[in-house]
């Protein structure tokens, strides 16, 4: 899964704080495991006694090296985050905090001075900084390996689970009888967007998005390791896909596509969290149709509005400006993955203090608006959080804003030529699929145990949340695909689902479609000459990921392994990002609604940046979160081929190796 390790110890020799890594062997994944938990478990409470190493650790242990002994400066100094505080990763110095912690544990050359550092920090620096550290150096270091992150929504239940039932987990625990507490969504069915919260609000679609800011943090250097292959075109197509699947949950909803947000115009919805912060109080709420005001000490709205048309200049002038004063050309296919990096923007951008920082400031002021001045004291928005973002209906307006201005740079481009798509000699002949493509909703507990405070004396009780979450039934595309050549073929295969009709009933046009289609698959296969009756499993599908398993599930399958000598190996959940498998398809409607499937079939042997997908997709959620560490794998811009204009409306389906048929989505009571 983390296949990076050989890379990164290959780039280590030029990142000079960086330690030569010592040999693991000694410590198993299952024992690496354990300590995980261990250090993750009711952070905001002292460690275990019953952790008798970690709690020495704590105590007897000084972590050593530049990046420690800079961090224990600042904590002696009195610099640091209180602890019962709220962390936000949007406050700069907050991150700078958290990025130290990273440092030192990217930086612990071997397993066991990472846990004692670990341990010594977890006791003395800010419960949310100290997540936060641990998280990302889990993912991005060799000695994560294989580990397997325990599910966010049980680690800070607070980011994902609303104020009554938190208040009911309280409630729980001082009276000592257990409890599962029912989770609604937010708001009324007076408010139409209470129809689409479902999505907005899964706790799995939520540990998505957090990961994928994990996986592909604006704040990476190359220092650490290792270069993040497509950043910010992977920020530009994984936001694309939240917000194109959000439309197609809009769409059977009977919403019309979202609309974007407009800096001069009212911000038309508003939203009341209904969720509280572990210390800190509630989460701002923001009526319907607040306008815009200047965001104190962060940005005014002028600056956001100058930062777009500096960017849309690029777009227009076909270059952007290196902070240097060189062009760098973006009219080509990697044009995007460099105005991602401007957008967001990251470390990666060319050029930050011309084009500014047009997502994550937004985050902010969206996040600020019900108390832009500070007046009264209100702690950072849901959308300062990557946890709690998508809960705001403002989050898919800002990013259908931000989307659009991706979709002028992509319509700058000429379409592609018959060259571009063809794919000699192979045809799909027929596109099907095995079984009913059905959703419904299921109900789904978690535990709430670390939502509330305890005392060593107290014996737990089990509380947990019980959320209804949308599902689906398993099923199987097929494809029928012949090879006229006179040799086997590889073949790159693409699927991609796009909603037919707009709210008000009108079919889309092929251009208009396109744009709106939701990826839900790509794998390679090798095609033998003649007839190939490809099966793909929804299961298999590599824009998504199973649900990890809970952290009392991990918890006891790490102790037993530790107990019995045993490997453990986890690996199939070692990866947070993907969409969760159980969102795959849209909601659909009770009477079935129509989508277009299109499968596009395309030459792996031009197409392929890595060896062996066919056998191993390597972490399995590579199509929005690539291969950890390594070369994302496929070599054609993301949306392909479909991210660029079809003027004429025939052109793409006259295409052999292009198949489009129409499928339901039945949504079952
Ligand atoms: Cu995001």
């Amino acid at each position: 899964m983390k296949a990076f390790a050989f890379l990164l110890l290959l780039a280590v020799a030029s990142a000079s704080w960086l330690p030569e890594f010592q040999s693991d062997a000694v410590v198993s994944t299952a024992k690496k495991q354990q300590d995980v938990l261990r250090l993750l478990f009711k952070v905001t409470e002292p460690i275990r006694k019953r952790y008798t190493d970690l709690k020495d650790a704590s105590v007897s242990h000084k972590p050593t090296g530049v990046a420690a002994e800079k961090l224990i400066s600042e904590i002696e100094d009195g610099r640091t985050l209180e602890q019962k505080h709220y962390f936000s990763l949007f406050n700069d110095r907050h991150r700078e905090e958290a990025l130290m912690l990273f440092e030192v544990l990217m930086s612990s050359g071997d397993w066991n001075t990472a846990v004692s550092n670990a341990a010594y920090f977890r006791e003395r620096l800010n419960e949310g900084v100290f997540v936060y550290a641990i998280y990302t150096a889990v993912i991005h270091s060799p000695l994560g390996k294989d580990l397997v992150l325990p599910p966010l929504y049980e680690v800070t239940p607070h980011l994902f689970a609303n104020t009554e039932v938190i208040n009911q987990a309280y409630s729980a625990k001082m009276t000592q009888t257990p409890g599962k507490f029912q989770m609604s969504f937010t708001g009324t069915k007076k408010n139409p967007e209470q129809r689409v919260a479902y999505f907005g609000e899964d706790i799995g679609l939520n540990v998505h998005h957090v990961s994928w800011h994990m996986d592909y943090p604006f704040w990476w250097k190359d220092s650490y390791g290792y270069h993040l292959d497509r950043k910010g075109e992977l920020f530009f197509w994984a936001h694309h896909q939240l917000t194109v699947r959000f439309d197609a949950e809009r769409l059977s909803n009977n919403l019309d596509l979202v609309d974007e947000l407009y800096w001069d115009r009212p911000i038309v919805e508003g939203f009341a969290p209904h969720t509280t912060y572990k210390y800190g109080g509630e989460f701002p709420a923001r009526p319907d149709n607040v306008n815009f005001e200047d965001v104190d000490g962060v940005a005014r709205i002028r600056d956001m509005v100058i930062f777009e048309t500096r960017i849309r200049d690029a777009i227009a002038h076909g270059y952007v400006t290196a902070a240097d004063g060189s062009k760098i050309d973006i009219r080509n296919e990697h044009g995007i993955d460099i105005l991602g990096d401007v957008i967001e923007s990251s470390v990666y951008s060319p050029n930050p203090g011309y084009y500014g920082a047009l997502h994550n400031l937004a985050h902010i002021i969206l996040g600020r608006q019900g108390d832009p001045h500070g007046k009264f004291n209100m702690p950072p928005g849901v959308m300062e959080h990557f946890e709690t973002a998508t809960r705001d209906p403002s989050f898919f307006r800002l990013h259908k804003y931000m989307d659009n201005i991706f979709k002028e740079h992509k319509d700058s481009l000429p379409p592609y030529t018959k060259e571009q798509v063809e794919f000699p000699d192979v045809a799909v002949t027929a596109v099907g699929v095995d079984g009913k493509l059905e959703t419904f909703f299921e109900d789904f507990e978690f535990n709430l145990l670390m939502g509330v405070d305890d005392t060593e004396e107290v014996e737990d009780v089990p509380i947990s949340a019980v959320v209804s979450r949308l599902n689906h039934d398993p099923f199987t595309m097929t494809a029928d695909i012949s090879n006229n050549n006179a040799a086997d073929v590889f073949a790159t295969i693409r699927v991609f689902l796009c909603p037919r009709y707009d709210a008000n009933g009108i079919l889309f046009t092929v251009n208009e479609g396109r744009w709106n289609c939701v990826e839900i698959d790509k794998f390679w296969r090798t095609l033998v000459p003649g007839s190939n009756h490809i099966t793909r499993k929804s299961s298999d599908a590599s824009t998504t990921v199973p649900d990890v398993p809970s952290f009392q599930s991990l918890v006891a399958q790490a102790d037993a392994a530790v107990a019995s000598g045993e490997d453990l190996d986890l690996s199939a959940y070692s990866r947070g990002c993907g969409i969760p498998d159980r969102l795959l398809l849209p909601k659909g409607n009770a009477q079935g609604m129509e989508f277009a499937v299109i499968v596009a079939v395309t030459d792996g042997s031009q197409d392929a940046a890595v060896e062996g997908l066919e056998k191993d997709e390597r972490g399995g959620s590579h199509a929005q979160c690539g291969i950890h560490g390594e070369t994302f794998p496929d070599k054609q811009p993301l949306g392909y081929p479909l991210d660029r204009r079809i003027l004429d409306e025939r052109a793409l389906l006259n295409f052999p190796n292009l198949f489009k048929t129409i499928v339901k989505i039945t949504h079952r009571e």
